[in-house]
């Protein structure tokens, strides 16, 4: 009687397609309420005679069933390991892939050449929408309604919104530093590059051009910090041992006191080097943040104090790449970005080269 039910059985394992098939025919032999279970389990009601006879041919039937389950289950492993062997298999063979057609922008190339730099210095990145309020974009940084300074920025104003704020098409990054302050607490160590947009336009500005700003606020920062980060950050843009920075007094309604700093160069010979020469290029905008600012920001004036600094990165890839007009950034012409443009896979670090 028991020899129908093992054929069934052997049949059902033999027949198991995957795991799962397996599992299933496993169940309903020796599971709980399985065929071979129900059988073992009517010993329990049998004569001593009928025991002798029927205990061991049930527990050989349980004991064969078990170990033919067994040799399907590895027989069916070995089968998904090989299938799956197959589909992973990788032609090594294979040529490498052609160069990528594209390049990348020497903006974006620079962009990642400053955040590089500014990341070993210890800078956190800061973003920002380019569609900023008023409010933050001049007013909390000390240029409110009817300032002079309004005037320096030639903006893009958006429509009114319905409630009757102002938006604008940001002037420059500072908008990003005033999100900081008034989002997390000093000290605060950031840059911000991004676009900005002033209405302008010339061999040497676009109407969109892009910028980076610098902001660190602690209880002691100064001027000779200012000054050391500049020159680091210079040395490793251009990369060349040395840099030398002058400064000059100025005026920005957001730093107190202002200063722009010049870098040595020399223009002798068609190129630009910098580090030596006689002739001097202005190369950032900065200063000790106002007071004023920081209150506005939420940041107490009589415990903290900090720098800013602020350049065109676009004008930092004129200067490094040789391209003389600004415009020539934004045509799209493929010719254009085939010449200055740069390997795809070629991303720079201070370890692994910024530019080469
Ligand atoms: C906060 C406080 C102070 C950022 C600064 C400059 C000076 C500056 C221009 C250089 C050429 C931008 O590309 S450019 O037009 N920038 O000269 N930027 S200090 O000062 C800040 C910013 C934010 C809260």
């Amino acid at each position: 009687m028991t020899d129908i039910l093992e054929k069934e059985i052997l049949a059902g394992i033999a027949a198991a397609a995957d795991e799962a098939a397996l599992e299933a025919v496993r169940v309903a032999a020796l599971g709980k309420k399985g065929t071979i279970s129900d059988l073992l389990k009517s010993l329990g009601a049998m004569s001593p005679e009928e025991k002798k006879v029927n205990g061991p041919a049930f527990n050989g039937l349980r004991d064969r069933v078990q170990k033919a389950i067994v040799a399907k289950k590895s027989e069916l492993e070995a089968a998904a390991l090989n299938a799956r062997l197959a589909s992973e298999r990788v032609d090594i063979t294979l040529p490498v892939r052609p160069e990528p057609a594209g390049s990348v922008h020497p903006v974006s190339q620079v962009f990642d050449e400053v955040v590089a730099i500014f990341a070993d210095l210890g800078f956190a990145v800061a973003e920002g929408p380019d569609v900023e309020y008023d409010d933050y974009n001049f007013t909390k940084l000390n240029i409110p309604p009817d300032h002079p300074a309004r005037q320096m920025h030639d903006t893009f104003y958006v429509a009114k919104q319905a409630d009757g704020s102002q938006h604008v098409l940001r002037t420059h990054t500072s908008p990003v530093q005033v999100r900081t302050m008034l989002n997390q607490k000093p000290p605060i160590r950031i840059i911000s590059p991004g676009r900005t947009y002033r209405v302008d336009s010339d061999a040497t500005h676009s109407p969109m051009f892009h910028q980076y700003e610098g902001l660190v606020i602690d209880e002691v920062t100064h001027l000779g910090h200012l000054k050391w980060v500049l020159e680091e950050f210079y040395k490793a843009f251009f990369e060349v041992d040395k840099v030398e920075l002058r400064a000059r007094p100025s005026y920005f309604p957001f730093t107190e006191p202002s200063l722009e700093w010049d870098i040595r160069c020399d223009r002798s010979g068609g190129q630009i080097k910098f580090g030596t020469g006689n002739d001097w290029l202005e190369v950032a905008g900065s200063g000790m943040v106002n007071p004023r600012v920081l209150e506005n920001c939420g940041i107490d004036s009589s415990k903290y104090q900090g720098y800013a600094f602020g350049g065109g990165i676009d004008r930092l890839a004129m200067l490094k790449y040789g391209i003389p007009d600004i415009r020539s950034f934004f045509e799209s012409d493929l010719r254009w970005l085939k010449a200055y443009g740069f390997a795809a896979l070629d991303i720079p670090t201070l370890d692994g080269g910024l530019s080469r």
